[in-house]
């Protein structure tokens, strides 16, 4: 037994008081942390092999910024509030995702670049059981100069593929440990519109749909962040994408081509109800007429590895949990 957390059935209250050292029961044991590390150490050797084999840059993570992913409008999200810190002058905030900066990246000639990168995303405690949400994570970003949602797709589908091979033919013994038996998925994975995934399954598809599928697939076309492209030809549907874990693991990746003009950026924003204030570091640099078409995602670590290794909740891969409304503990 280890101490990384108390279990669910511990309290009906969020912030239960308690001390390291009180009798917890437990959820992740000794036994399940050694293989989910070693299982972890593939895959971030694997993710960053893959990426650098398809001739991507690897960027170092920005953490403080006067500018970040607002994360909304997006059924996805519940932040609570933005982590805001003060240096001297200048607020700022934590890292929500870095779409911002990776747009800035490959407008500035780093055509095709990723970054493992740590954000925190305060997210509503209510989140707690969701079995897929965490208040901090990292995610493998990247992004694409003039790419388009067919190519994402191809490449996340090989790095998918690539990944569940080296797991299985590095980690067989931890994968027996854990019980866990994982298959390899086929090139091309289903695409489904969110429009069909919701008229089959109802407006909360995402985890009804996973568990209907044995295989990973994309769902397209979601009314979300200013920075997803609209599609020209058909106004109110966006070119941008989620991947789907089967099994009832639910969402792996987000990610779209990107609206890189000006003054459509300006009209989102604002549409969304945004304080153009905000951005005005980033909105500088678009009216500067800087910012080019791109298409990328990002995948959450955490996710990849709960689902890999078949874990009930995205918590019990982390050594030291942050999941919303559950107490830190170190
Ligand atoms: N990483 C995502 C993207 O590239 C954004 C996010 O995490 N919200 O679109």
């Amino acid at each position: 037994m280890f101490f990384v957390n108390f279990t669910k059935s511990s309290s009906k209250c969020l912030y239960p008081e308690r001390k390291i050292g009180d009798s917890m029961q437990i959820q992740v044991q000794k036994e399940d942390l050694i293989p989910i590390m070693r299982i972890q150490t593939t895959v971030l050797k694997e993710m960053v092999n893959f990426m650098v084999d398809r001739g991507f840059i690897q960027l170092l993570p920005v953490i403080t910024s006067k500018v970040t992913d607002p994360l909304g409008p997006d059924p996805g999200s519940s932040v609570v509030t933005i982590p805001k810190i003060r240096y001297y002058d200048e607020e700022l905030v934590l890292m929500q995702s870095m779409i911002l900066h990776k747009q800035v990246a490959v407008a500035k000639g780093l055509e095709r670049i990723f970054i493992m990168s740590p954000n925190v995303r305060l997210e509503d405690r209510r989140r707690r059981d969701t079995g897929k949400h965490l208040f901090e994570f990292t995610q493998m970003d990247f992004e694409i100069a003039g790419a388009e949602m067919k190519d994402v797709f191809s490449l996340v589908e090989d790095l998918i593929i690539h990944i569940i091979k080296a797991v299985k033919s590095e980690n067989k013994e931890e994968l027996e440990e854990l019980g866990r038996d994982i298959e390899i998925p086929h090139k091309p994975f289903p695409v489904y519109t969110t429009h069909e995934l919701e008229e089959k399954y109802g407006k909360d598809w995402e985890i009804k749909a996973s568990a209907d599928h044995s295989e990973p697939f994309w769902a397209v076309c979601f009314k979300r962040e200013f920075y997803d492209r609209e599609d020209p030809n058909m106004p109110g549907h966006f070119r941008n994408y989620d991947l789907i874990y089967p099994e009832g693991f639910g969402e792996a990746l987000s990610g779209g081509e990107r609206e890189w003009r000006y003054e459509r950026i300006l009209e989102r924003i604002r549409r969304d109800g945004l304080d153009e204030r905000f951005f005005s570091s980033y909105l500088e640099l678009a009216k500067q007429g800087i910012l080019i078409p791109s298409a990328g995602a990002g995948i959450g670590v955490e996710r990849l590895i709960r689902f890999l290794s078949g874990k009930k909740h995205v918590g019990d891969v982390q050594l030291f949990r942050r999941v919303p409304g559950e107490p830190v503990l170190l």
